[in-house]
């Protein structure tokens, strides 16, 4: 899909789960026993509104248009003991790393990370008790049965926040999506005027055949974008969750120390804990300066940020680049299960931890055809 209308990351919508079904009260009356008692039958659930995973979607398009989603209701017991039929439930299907919130409360409901999980978005109704529930020694007609439970309903919030491994960040131009097209298999349009990325792109970079990491390109930002410049800062929810950051700082740039700087500060104004983040810095289109300059820009470019000069054109630098993604991501992967998980007093007495393989660790398990273009 090329760049343009078609990828919806938010939508907002009505939802109502489906109201339980009333319990009967009906007292059976037969020719010879006018009083045969409660027959009354339960009434049935109300449906859910569910979110679930799915992993060959990609935006929530398809949402766009239907605003309201309802469940139904339960049908209300009857005589004989006639159990109410239970309200379908609805399920919206959403891609991977959809989070949900309510709308007025901004709370934070859930977030969908795998294929098939399943959510609850508004929960149906319990039906009512039919009054036979009701039959005791000291009450042998009882005249009332429950009222189904009232259904959930609201405004809430679906919001996509792609999953990948590294965002890139730059200023529009900054040569991101070249970048991104030549290292995977994604194709974002490219051209020399600001602005040509509209809507996020993801892509799948091949490291040595063996291990591969998912890769965001994302709109370029502007001084200002904070205060809604250029694209403003909305689609940075994109790059909220990658673990790494790549700054894209062109050669050809007037002043590359100031360019970063412009870049913390807005990506900071819009999230503070995007600063927290690992960053790499690549030196873009270095086929346009010689060696000299280069050296220069890297000067000035903080010496604690692993900085690579790149050229998209040339595909110098390009290798070492990924490998330098590489390495960060793996040594990231190793922190994770320790921020996690903390140390077990246990951990001592088991002998021999078994190493995980190093296959296991990879992202092997992203093949190119689940690459995803918006
Ligand atoms: N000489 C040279 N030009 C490059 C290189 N990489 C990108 N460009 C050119 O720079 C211009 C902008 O490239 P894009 O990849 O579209 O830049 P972008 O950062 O994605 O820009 P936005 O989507 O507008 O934010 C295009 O004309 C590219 O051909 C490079 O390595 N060398
Ligand atoms: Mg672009």
């Amino acid at each position: 899909m090329s760049d343009g209308g078609n990828f919806i990351d938010y939508v907002k919508i009505y939802v109502r789960s489906g109201r339980g079904g009333a319990g009967s009260a009906h007292l059976k009356r037969e020719k010879y026993r006018p009083k045969a008692g409660p027959d009354g039958g339960d009434g049935g659930h109300g449906g859910s509104v569910i979110v679930r995973g799915n992993k060959q979607f990609w935006t929530l398009l398809h949402l766009k248009y239907q605003k309201h989603i309802f469940a139904e209701d339960g049908v209300s017991g009857m005589r004989d003991t006639w159990h109410g039929k239970d309200g379908k439930d609805v399920i919206i299907e959403v891609p991977l790393g959809t989070v949900a919130r309510d709308a007025e409360t901004e709370e934070f409901l859930f977030e969908i990370t795998e294929d098939g999980e399943q959510q609850v978005l508004a929960k149906g109704g319990r039906g009512g008790l039919g009054n036979v529930h009701f039959k005791s020694s000291t009450n042998q007609t009882p005249r009332y049965a429950q009222p189904g439970e009232d259904c959930e309903e609201g405004w809430k919030i679906l919001e996509l926040k792609v999953l990948a491994d590294i965002g890139l960040v730059g200023f529009p131009n900054a040569g991101k999506s070249t970048l991104l097209s030549s290292i995977s298999a994604a194709r974002p349009k490219i051209a020399d005027y600001p602005f040509t990325t509209l809507v996020p792109h993801l892509g799948i970079v091949d490291v040595d055949g063996k291990h591969s990491f998912v890769m965001a390109d994302i709109p370029g930002i502007i001084e200002g974008a904070s205060e809604g410049k250029g694209l403003g800062l909305r689609f940075l929810r994109h790059i909220e969750r990658n673990p790494i950051l790549l700054f894209m700082i062109p050669a050809d740039s007037n002043d590359a120390a100031n360019d970063y700087d412009v870049l913390l500060n807005e990506l900071g104004k819009y999230n503070p804990e995007l600063l927290d983040k690992k960053r790499i810095i690549a030196i873009t289109k270095c086929d346009l300066a010689d060696s000299e300059i280069i050296s220069d820009i890297k000067a000035k470019l903080p010496a604690d940020v692993p900085c690579y000069p790149i050229s998209s054109y040339t595909k110098e630098g390009v290798k070492p680049l990924v490998y330098g993604i590489w390495d960060v991501l793996e040594k990231e992967q190793a922190e994770e299960p320790a921020k996690a998980e903390p140390q077990s007093f246990f951990a001592e007495e088991i002998p021999d931890a078994p190493q995980e393989d190093e296959d296991e660790l990879s992202r092997n398990s992203v093949k190119s055809d689940d690459l995803l273009d918006f």
